[in-house]
């Protein structure tokens, strides 16, 4: 990749889909920013094949900071860290701490990053009946009280945005009574939201397994939205890639809560099997998913949603990991850029089937934009490939031995 690969691939590019397009991907890619979660760059996730964890995975929040800090060097992309109260902020995993997460927002600071979006954690030691549908007061209180306590670091320390994700749920029919565990929760979201600072913006994950096998209590983006609707108007609907059951169409629930104007969130992973979590592969469907957030003009400016990657790499470095994640987002959105719209709209008018669909695919699956991705990373003086950058800089090595 050399100054001369880029032009001539940029030359290609202008003629095939007009210089004011490419120029806007060049400027959509620079300016679009991807949180990257604390938790993945720790020992989350393993367990697996004898405990295996990557080598050079973080054993604290500094570590977890330093690296994010040098994937931030390399990409230009990733300012703000993603955390999770009881993983993050807490002594005990029971209860979060202001303070402590003040001391995290500093050693953030010195590394030139920022607080990110704050998850309050549901899912450790007391919540096998569920958090706000527990049946124990002192559980669900709890988790209430760690809500309202996000919400305040969201607002003070973070960025305002506050995650949540619920493992509420059943395991066998009968278990609990469904209509109950909605009203629960529905109605304990309520109340907490009644007490977060109002210009922080709530979204709510919905999943449809796990751990909840035979139901979980938010499984879709349809329960997630009635819930934030009931709420106001700064709560929204967050969306992981990994939730949904299979060749569910996500780009089409993108569509319409762009459409619905609503403030909603995005966590990027790729999956074959269920909630794999494995790293973002720059494929089709990751480009229609940015079509639609392009189309929604929800990737920069002032309407952006929120977005994360959230994986969890088993056998691969993390770094390494997270870097490649980073340069597929930014090829699917200069994808997504691309997209000859005018042309689309005069074949949608003439009702041309297929035509329509090859010129889509011209850009969503056809065409090579590495080089404006490369030349997006050229214009802000970051290395044109990051996970390069990252091999030759004996980084690895380096985090291998901490
Ligand atoms: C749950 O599977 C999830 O997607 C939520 O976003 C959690 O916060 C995250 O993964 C970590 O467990
Ligand atoms: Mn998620």
């Amino acid at each position: 990749m050399d100054n001369k690969w880029i032009e001539n691939g940029l030359e290609n590019l202008r003629r095939e889909f007009g210089d004011e397009k490419v120029k806007n991907a060049i400027e959509a890619v620079k300016q679009f920013e991807v949180e990257i979660p604390s938790w993945t760059l720790g020992p989350f996730g393993g367990g697996r094949f004898g405990n295996y964890t990557p080598p050079g995975y973080a054993k604290n929040i500094e570590q977890k900071i330093e690296d994010a800090a040098f994937i931030y060097s390399l990409t230009g992309a990733n300012r703000h860290l993603s955390t999770h109260i009881l993983w993050d902020f807490s002594d005990d995993g029971m209860e979060g701490n202001y303070k402590i997460a003040q001391r995290v927002k500093t050693l953030c600071e010195e590394k030139g990053l920022k607080l990110g979006a704050i998850n309050p954690t549901y899912f450790l030691t007391g919540s096998e009946q569920g958090s706000f549908i527990s049946p124990s007061k002192e559980t669900k209180k709890r988790y209430m009280e760690q809500t309202i306590l996000g919400g305040k670091i969201a607002k003070e320390l973070g960025n305002g945005i506050l995650s949540l994700w619920f493992p509420d749920g059943s395991l066998y029919p009968g278990q609990i009574d469904l209509q109950a565990a909605y009203t629960e929760i529905k109605e304990t979201l309520k109340k907490v939201y009644s007490e977060i600072p109002s210009d922080v913006n709530v979204l709510v994950e919905y999943k449809v397994f796990e751990p909840g096998t035979y139901s979980t209590t938010i499984p879709d983006w349809g329960t997630s939205y009635l819930l934030t609707k009931s709420l106001g108007n700064n709560a929204g609907v967050l969306i992981d890639l990994g939730h949904h059951y299979h060749i569910t169409n996500i780009e089409q629930i993108v569509s319409m809560l762009a459409a619905e104007k609503m403030r909603c969130g995005f966590h990027f992973n790729t999956r074959y099997a269920a909630d794999d979590d494995h790293a973002v592969e720059p494929n089709q469907e990751m480009a229609r998913i940015f079509y639609e957030l392009v189309r929604g003009d929800v990737v920069i400016g002032k309407n952006k949603w929120a977005y994360m990657i959230d994986q969890a790499s088993g056998r691969e470095n993390r770094v390494h990991a997270l870097l490649h994640s980073i340069d597929s987002l930014q090829l699917s959105l200069a994808k997504a850029v691309i997209v000859n719209t005018a042309e689309l709209e005069n074949l949608r008018k003439n009702d041309e089937v297929i035509l329509v669909n090859r010129l889509f695919n011209n850009a969503i699956l056809n065409a090579d934009v590495r080089p404006i991705v490369a030349k997006a990373r050229w214009e802000k003086g970051i290395p044109i490939d990051p996970v390069k950058a990252y091999l030759d800089s004996g980084y690895q090595a380096k985090i291998e031995g901490r």
